[in-house]
């Protein structure tokens, strides 16, 4: 198959969409709804119109951009990843699957190519857990992973419900009708960059994915007692931040106890009120991430945090409450589509490894509804969530040219 993937239009997509952002360039800041999400949206959409593609958008804004095939009537095959974008983060996560999405179909249009199956690319809304505290929102409400009750009772640090947010974006309806059945699609595949070092050490350009790692997050609340800081003397504290730092070390020793590279856990924020020099903390908030690609090791992980907790609240005398966000199974990728995307590159002979994921994605929530697989490329030192998160121009259109054939092979 004669493809002209067009790099140099696929790079400068990148590079402007990278520019719709929060916070000034190389950073980006991309948070649900805001107004910089809608600008990318609206960007997006002019983009597919303008390759005479059919746009839907459900009520949570998932976005849906369809090249109807021969046989319209048949599941479609699906790509699709996130525009979203934590702060200080980079312009490759999400994006790829994006635009090199969309850059596939293009490649496709225009080699004369005529799939059987119609291709959708799917824009997911609110990949990042950042503003409602959840990953995967719209994947989770489109396979039935999260209950549409969310709506009013998901609330951002405004206080906002997902409602009100997503309704004064634009997006209506009963939040029900986002989910998608069994069978809807008959395949999906997610362009994504690596966002680890395996594939750039071992100098491999393309990753299959055989199983996404099983994420959970969890709030935790220490409340002590607060205090002057000259006058609570030390045998009398219940110093609610050190309790919590405790715990946050607590959960780093689970993780490198288990004896597994693949367990990992992060306290990624930690508030401490009242947060002033000269007064004791009597309440400390952690949010914390831990994840293995075994789900019963992960869930040890968990308990040994539990146990860790009730301890530290006994010996110093503060109350520790955990609220668990999410605590997702691992999810395994479909034999055929990973054997389907290992013949192109056979057939094109890109060396390519068959890898997890220790990232989560969409595709995670996508394997609950239909085959899903993904292809990663390498970015540079493995690096992702920050600024200086690169992938090669070369990267990229290697891994949207393998995109491209595996979904014709798929929807043929
Ligand atoms: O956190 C993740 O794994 C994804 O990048 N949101
Ligand atoms: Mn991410
Ligand atoms: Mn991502």
């Amino acid at each position: 198959m004669t493809l002209n993937v067009q790099s140099v239009r696929l790079e400068k997509e990148l590079a402007d969409l990278a520019i719709i952002s929060a916070i000034p360039a190389p950073a980006v800041e991309r948070i649900v709804f805001s107004e910089h999400d809608l600008h990318a949206r609206a960007w997006l959409k002019q983009l597919c119109a303008d390759a005479g593609l059919d746009v839907r958008e459900d009520a949570v804004g998932n976005t849906f951009i369809r090249w109807q095939g021969t046989s319209p009537e048949l599941p479609a095959i699906a790509t699709g990843s996130h525009i979203d974008a934590i702060p200080h983060s980079g312009r490759f996560d999400g994006t790829v699957g994006v635009l090199g999405g969309l850059e596939a179909i293009r490649a496709l249009k225009e080699s004369g190519f005529r799939p059987k199956r119609s291709i959708e690319l799917i824009h997911f809304t609110s990949e990042e857990p950042t503003r409602f505290g959840i990953g995967c929102l719209g994947s989770r409400l489109m396979s039935g992973a999260l209950d549409p009750a969310c709506d009013t009772t998901f609330r951002d640090n405004e206080g906002r419900t997902l409602r009100e947010v997503r309704t004064s974006a634009g997006f209506t309806g009963d939040l029900s009708s986002t989910r998608l059945p069994v069978g809807h699609y008959a395949g999906f595949v997610e362009l994504h960059i690596e966002q680890g070092p395996l594939l750039e050490k071992r100098g491999v350009p393309i990753g299959i994915v055989t199983a996404i790692a099983a994420p959970a997050s969890l709030r935790i609340l220490v409340e002590g007692e607060g205090g002057h800081a000259g006058a609570v003397l030390m045998p009398t504290r219940h110093d609610a931040f050190l309790a919590a730092a405790e715990i946050a070390l607590a959960l780093e020793a689970a993780a490198r106890s288990t004896g597994a590279i693949d367990s990992v856990a992060t306290t990624g924020v930690c508030e401490v009120f009242p947060g002033l020099v000269n007064s004791v903390p009597s309440r400390a908030k952690l949010e914390a991430d831990i994840r293995d690609i075994d789900g019963s090791r992960r869930d040890g992980m968990i308990a040994s945090l539990e146990t860790a907790c009730a301890e530290v609240a006994a010996r110093r005398g503060v109350r520790v409450t955990i609220e668990v966000v999410n605590r997702d199974a691992p999810a395994t990728c479909d034999p055929a589509i990973v054997e389907t995307a290992a013949e192109v590159c056979r057939a094109n002979d890109i060396p390519c490894d068959l890898m997890v994921s220790r990232a989560y994605h969409d595709s995670l929530f996508m394997a609950r509804i239909c085959p899903t697989s993904m292809i990663f490329i390498p970015c540079r030192n493995g690096v992702s969530h920050r600024p200086d998160e690169y992938s090669s121009p070369d990267a990229i259109a290697t891994g949207t040219r393998v995109l491209a054939e595996t979904l014709a092979r798929l929807a043929s």
